[in-house]
């Protein structure tokens, strides 16, 4: 890639989108396109078509999507559904018809079924049943992949997919009712401390296992497969290791020094028993992840101590 091509990071504002930023503008990629929602409306068709018309990119790093923890995934099937395959469509159609050279879309490791084996292959994809509460965002992001491999069978487009595992990191939603675990978290045991609470509220039973990348190992992946990559078959994104819950929240708990007691609210969806990637084609093209668990969970804690989140309706 050209330090001096035109990079348009759709979803710049977000966790991911602005990692994306943050990463690309440190490799000294200098010809970056943003747009905020009040300026581009993604959802509309024309708008888009416009967009691309006018500006030409030659790269697109799909970010842009509507993301949420399981109660947020669990409660909005339509708008999960609707709003991500109406922006995904837009996006990917007009970057065809504007002559985008690369492409790279970003899907979701929920697009495997509920019951896949562990860690999960690429070659699961669609040989089971998807996870109930997130059914909707998986169904969204495997018409994206289909998108975008049909448009380089049919057309020869050089469009991507990689499927990040759990992200988090800066610019993570912190809001309790629509965040996903490792920020919420992070926010309860935060405010448990500061407010001498002696417990601390887990959703579910703590034995759902969950595998999380820092969304700066993402972006430097995403650089790594739009330089190296260029098959249509999906390809996954994680650290290869995982969590329980459980041992999440201790975790989070020590890094932020919170020394009370978790308690369990098993009202709440534990969502999918295990989501384990298997990494070994991204490992095999020779990118790994650099950020262990704990060091991500502490640099997200100082991100957050500088960037208190404006308060959330409470649980
Ligand atoms: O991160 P999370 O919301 O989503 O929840 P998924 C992961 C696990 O953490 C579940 C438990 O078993 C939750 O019950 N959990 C415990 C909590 N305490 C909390 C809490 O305070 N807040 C939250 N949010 N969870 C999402 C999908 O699934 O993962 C999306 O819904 C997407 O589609 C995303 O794929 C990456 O990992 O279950």
């Amino acid at each position: 890639m050209e330090k001096s091509e035109k990079i348009f990071v759709a979803g710049h504002r977000g966790l991911v989108g602005s990692a994306l930023v943050r990463t690309l503008e440190r490799d000294g990629f200098d010809h970056l396109v943003t747009r905020a929602r009040s300026q581009l409306d993604l959802g509309s068709e024309a708008a888009v078509d416009l967009f691309f018309a006018q500006e030409k990119p030659a790269i697109v790093i799909f970010a842009a999507a509507k993301v949420g923890g399981i109660k947020a995934n669990n409660d909005q099937p339509v708008e999960f559904l609707l709003d991500n395959i109406q922006i995904q469509n837009n996006v990917i159609r007009a970057a065809h018809e504007a002559g985008v050279r690369k492409l790279l879309f970003l899907g979701s490791s929920c697009i495997y079924p509920k019951h896949a084996p562990q860690p999960i292959p690429e070659s699961a994809l669609l040989t089971g049943p998807l996870e109930p509460t997130n059914e909707a965002y998986a169904i969204a992001k495997i018409a994206g992949i289909k998108l975008c491999q049909a448009y380089a069978r049919e057309y020869g487009a050089h469009f991507i997919s990689a499927m990040p595992t759990n992200l988090y990191g800066p610019n993570d939603n912190f809001d309790l009712l629509s965040s996903h675990v490792l920020p919420a978290l992070l926010r309860k045991a935060h405010d448990a401390k500061t407010s001498g609470a002696r417990e601390l509220m887990v959703w579910g039973s703590g034995k759902p296992r969950r595998e999380f990348l820092h969304v700066d190992d993402l972006a430097a992946a995403c650089l790594f497969l739009l330089e190296r990559y260029d098959s249509p078959e999906i390809i996954n994104v994680g650290c290869g290791e995982d969590v329980s819950i459980r041992e999440l929240a201790e975790l989070i708990c020590d890094v932020v020094g919170f020394k009370g007691e978790l308690a369990w609210d098993t009202t709440k969806p534990d969502g999918t028993p295990r989501k384990l990637l298997d990494v070994s084609k991204v490992h095999d093209l020779g990118w790994r992840h650099t950020i262990a668990l704990r060091d991500g969970i502490a640099r997200t804690y100082e991100w957050f101590l500088k960037n208190p989140p404006r308060d959330s309706k409470p649980e």
